[in-house]
């Protein structure tokens, strides 16, 4: 491996260079573009189609069995300005995965946090340092650093939903760490709530002895139900009288954000109208539940369906406009915001 080599038309200078090069070192005095004005991001705004991904995903079902090594049946969205790297923005990883009848996907733990949210279906359970969350269309469930997961399918229908990990983030961190989880087939007791529920899930009321006090620096509640969110938005909507409006998932003990990489937020924008346009520093990706509409991210213009995901890098003006019709457009959105804002980084603005 060598460092790049810059050249000069004097004889001198070039000659310099090559001796810089030579011992890996570089001169500041010829770069450009470093310290930019602007963030001037490498991931570009692009939308996945929910139509192709669940029909790749359902011929990877045909002839890719979950076992051991694999571990998950995932398609990754690969961001085209990322040079060919599986990730779908600089700092976050979205995928669609697919888990057939009866399948299981193994236990592990891993250092990148994660979540799931679920575009349909309601038969699979996740379960999380042994504790089963049940998953259907429109919830989103945490799975934290270093929490052992798997995901059960007990019913005859195939499921899928959005993963999305910081893994980007943490690789860059150069802090990867992975384990298998212990593998004999134990079936899970699968509860309609979760002891994370029970515990943290009463609107307004958490558990005030110490013991039941969370110990990680992660949301203790891990679900988070469509019945729930859907009810905070029409209820935002109602009071406000806003045709745009924004819940943002948050932890029940701390009231942040639900991770500490990641923020989650459902927007509901009423069909018929457009929303301002709107920027903000670090990256995003989100993935339309319901209605349809146009997404229009710097210059590119995404017409956007039930399960699409759209990548949105740093700083680009982002408008969405819902069509008119009886659906409202429901957007989900992760972003690093939390990790932008630990360093004083983040900046919005609103035009
Ligand atoms: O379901 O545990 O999309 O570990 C990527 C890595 C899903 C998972 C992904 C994972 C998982
Ligand atoms: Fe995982």
């Amino acid at each position: 491996m060598t460092t790049k080599r810059y050249e000069s038309k004097e004889p001198e200078l070039d000659v310099l260079y090559q001796d810089m090069s030579d011992h890996d070192l570089q001169p500041l005095w010829e770069m450009r573009g470093l310290l930019t004005p602007e963030p001037n991001p490498r991931t570009v705004a692009h939308r996945w189609s929910a139509k192709q991904m669940r029909a790749l995903g359902e011929r990877a079902g045909q002839l890719v069995p979950i076992d051991r090594g694999g571990d998950r049946r995932v398609l990754a969205c690969a961001n085209p300005g990322l040079g060919g790297a599986p990730y779908a923005t600089s700092t976050l990883w979205a995928a669609v995965q697919f888990l057939g009848p009866r399948e299981a996907a193994p236990a592990h733990r891993h250092s990148p946090s994660a979540l799931r949210f679920v575009l349909e279906g309601d038969s699979v359970w996740t379960m999380i340092n042994g504790d089963p969350l049940h998953m259907a269309a429109g919830d989103l469930i945490l799975t934290p650093a270093w929490t052992f997961h798997e995901h059960h399918n007990p019913s005859d229908k195939g499921m899928l939903w959005v993963d999305v990990l910081d893994l980007p983030t943490v690789e860059f961190l150069e802090a990867v760490f992975f384990e298998e989880g212990p593998s004999e087939e134990v079936i899970p007791k699968m509860d309609a709530q979760s002891a994370s529920e029970k515990l943290y899930g009463s609107p307004g009321l958490v558990p005030a002895g110490q013991a039941a006090q969370p110990s990680g620096n992660y949301s203790p509640l891990l679900a988070y139900h469509w019945a729930d969110t859907d009810a905070a938005l029409r209820h935002q909507a109602d009071v406000s009288g806003e045709t745009d409006v924004t819940v943002r998932y948050t932890d029940p003990v701390r009231g942040g954000d639900v991770m500490p990489t990641m923020r989650c937020e459902m927007r509901r924008v009423a069909a018929g109208t457009k929303t301002s346009a709107h920027r903000q520093s670090g990256t995003r990706i989100t993935t339309v539940l319901h209605g349809s509409g146009r997404i229009t991210v710097g210059n590119n213009e995404f017409d956007v369906e039930h399960g699409d995901i759209i990548a949105i890098p740093s700083w680009a003006w982002t408008t969405v406009h819902a069509n008119p019709g009886v659906e409202d457009l429901d957007l989900f959105t992760t972003s690093d915001a939390p990790v932008l804002s630990a360093l004083k980084l983040f900046r919005e603005e609103w035009s």
